[in-house]
């Protein structure tokens, strides 16, 4: 279900921003975790795009989200919802928060062309048989995910090795090489480079234009105000990757617990870091949603 003003302005042909709730339930301590969402919402209008928080409420699939909803994302009654829990979550009448997968299969069901987050999943380190579903959706779904990246705890080269596989681009906003979440990024090259939101509508509006179906990653660093120390978080990451070996974490539950580890090592250094890149996304989205807007239609990619 779309809300009013979603719908309202997607029919006008104007700038819809989307952003996912896992990031909300499971990615940010309470009381930043509602406190960032709101404020992604207030940048998205600031630059003239309208918000859409996607979540399953009460088992109904929803694109924009009043505050109260985004306020019980907070509180901890949603589960985590990929694309294998959509069904189930429905049927059942259940609340979660939708990941990137799930998210961008909303947005794209919606006519929402791109969607802001922090950063997306990938192949998980030591064991490459955990593959999130965002690389699923990336490969199937044609919506734009800006993002700082893939989450640095993850394995980045094998992360990029698997995009390009499933012809998945990267385009660097304002960079050459892939950001690493936390920090502005070392080696690992993007696919292309784009220095301006108009840019990287244009890729976007080509890209759709000549019909392939496939995402895109659009990987905006984290400001250098607010970049994390390379070593802290590399010590962190290692730290976190063996307590949850120790404690048995496995599946799903992993993103969150290394998350939350993480924190708690860096002594709040990352999770400042965490919601000002998120917020940095949601406005370089808008911008980019608005050029995208500014485009002729695309007919083709709708399915
Ligand atoms: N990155 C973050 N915080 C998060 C996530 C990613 O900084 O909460 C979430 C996103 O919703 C992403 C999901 O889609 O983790 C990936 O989880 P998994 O690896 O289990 O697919
Ligand atoms: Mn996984």
């Amino acid at each position: 279900m779309v809300a009013d003003e979603v719908a309202a302005t997607l029919a006008d042909g104007r700038a819809v921003v989307a952003l996912e709730s896992t990031i909300i339930s499971h990615g940010l301590p309470s009381p930043q975790n509602v406190e960032t969402a709101l404020e992604c919402a207030a940048h998205v209008r600031a630059s003239g795009a309208v918000p859409a928080t996607v979540a399953v409420i009460d088992g109904s699939l929803r694109v924009g989200l009043s505050v109260d909803e985004i306020e019980r994302l907070g509180s901890g009654e949603a589960e985590k919802a990929s694309l294998r829990d959509l069904g189930y979550l429905l049927a059942e009448g259940r609340t979660g928060s939708t990941t990137v997968a799930a998210t961008m299969f909303a947005s794209h069901r919606a006519g929402i062309r791109v969607f802001a987050t922090g950063g997306i999943g990938g192949v998980h380190r030591g064991d490459d048989h955990d593959i999130s579903a965002d690389l699923t959706a990336l490969a199937t779904t044609p919506v734009a995910v800006v993002c700082a990246g893939v989450k640095a705890v993850l394995d980045l080269p094998r992360t990029v090795e698997a995009l390009e596989t499933l012809g998945v681009p990267i385009v660097g906003q304002g960079t050459d090489v892939m950001p690493e979440f936390w920090t502005r990024g070392g080696d690992l090259p993007v696919s292309v480079r784009s220095d301006r939101p108009t840019t990287t509508a244009g890729i976007l509006h080509a890209h759709w234009g000549c019909g392939l179906l496939s995402g895109v990653v659009v990987a905006n660093p984290i400001p250098i105000a607010v970049e994390a120390d390379p070593q802290t978080i590399t010590d962190a990451i290692v730290g976190g990757l063996a307590a949850a070996e120790a404690a048995e974490v496995h599946g799903r539950d992993v993103t969150p617990f290394l998350l939350a580890h993480i924190g708690q090592t860096t002594r709040g250094a990352s999770l400042e870091a965490n919601v000002a890149l998120v917020k940095h996304n949601a406005a370089v989205a808008a911008e980019i949603a608005m050029a995208l807007a500014a485009l002729p239609t695309l007919g083709v990619g709708r399915n």
